[in-house]
């Protein structure tokens, strides 16, 4: 599966406060830490707090890049903080993220085309968040439609259903589950799909057991990626576990190499 680290997000004290001071030994440290965890990808994320996004975007992306190749997936609702940051990137990077809305479309799927950026597809719309199942497909199908007419391949989108905590949308959990087995049947091959999977336990105890009982199970209905924490220990050991039950890979090599290492 892919890992996109979680912890660079100006929503976490440390990381808004670093922004803030121009810190980057906090920033760098939380990069490379990540990426040696097993991370494939860090999420780039300024926060609600930022006084200049574009700046602050700008700033994490050259920070990030000091010290580690791992490709960057740029998270902000604003694709002009985005633009910015993507015009820095060395390697491959992934706008995160569109909705289904039109103008959100007409604008973000030429730029992950211009930039060879992979996109994530939120299925929403800026009406809100959906219901269910269903109004999350057919979210999912505009997305690919409108990718499919930009030019942009299979590999380069991923699909998230969005994840509520479970403990104010107990229901919208399931949906989100049943969405991923749903969205499999929307083309050939299947459309990948990630999901930001902290959401799913804010606001409760034991975050760390919710966030890997409901990873192992979105895994086996078919996610491919994973907004995570990447230094939670027992929550990669899941995934690595869940992995092998579901036999990803050829001799268990990636099972047996994370244990050798232990
Ligand atoms: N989908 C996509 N992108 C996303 C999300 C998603 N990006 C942001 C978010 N959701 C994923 N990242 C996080 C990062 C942190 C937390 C949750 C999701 C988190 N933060 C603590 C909290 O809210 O309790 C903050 C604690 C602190 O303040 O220190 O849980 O769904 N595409």
């Amino acid at each position: 599966m892919l890992v996109i680290g979680e912890l660079i997000n100006g929503m976490f004290k440390n990381v808004g406060k670093a922004i803030a001071n121009k810190d980057k030994s906090v920033i760098q440290k939380l990069a490379k830490e990540q990426a040696e965890a097993g991370a494939g990808m860090l999420d780039v994320n300024v926060g609600p707090a930022a006084a200049d996004a574009v700046g602050a975007m700008k700033w994490l992306v050259e920070t990030i890049q000091e010290v580690t190749d791992t490709p960057l997936c740029l998270d902000s609702t604003k694709p002009n903080v985005i633009e910015e940051g993507l015009k820095l990137i060395k390697n491959k990077a992934m706008i995160n993220s569109t909705t289904a809305d039109k103008e959100k479309l007409d604008v973000l799927l030429p730029m992950a085309k211009q930039y060879g950026a992979g996109l994530i597809g939120l299925t929403m719309d800026k009406k809100g968040i959906p219901r269910d199942r269903h109004q999350r497909s057919e979210f999912a199908a505009v997305i690919i439609s409108a990718s499919m007419e930009a030019g942009l391949g299979h590999e380069d989108i991923y699909l998230d259903p969005i994840i509520l905590p479970v403990n104010v949308a107990q229901p919208q959990s399931l949906e989100v589950l049943e969405a991923i087995r749903e969205f499999s049947l929307l083309s050939d091959p299947p459309p990948k799909t990630v999901v930001g999977l902290s959401n799913v336990s804010q606001g409760t105890e034991n975050r760390s057991l919710i966030n890997r009982t409901f990873l192992v199970m979105a895994l086996a209905l078919g996610l491919k990626g994973a907004i995570m924490d990447p230094l939670d220990k027992e929550l990669m050991d899941a995934a690595i576990c869940a992995e092998l039950i579901l036999n990803k890979h050829i001799y268990c090599a990636s099972f047996l190499d994370a244990y050798r290492k232990k």
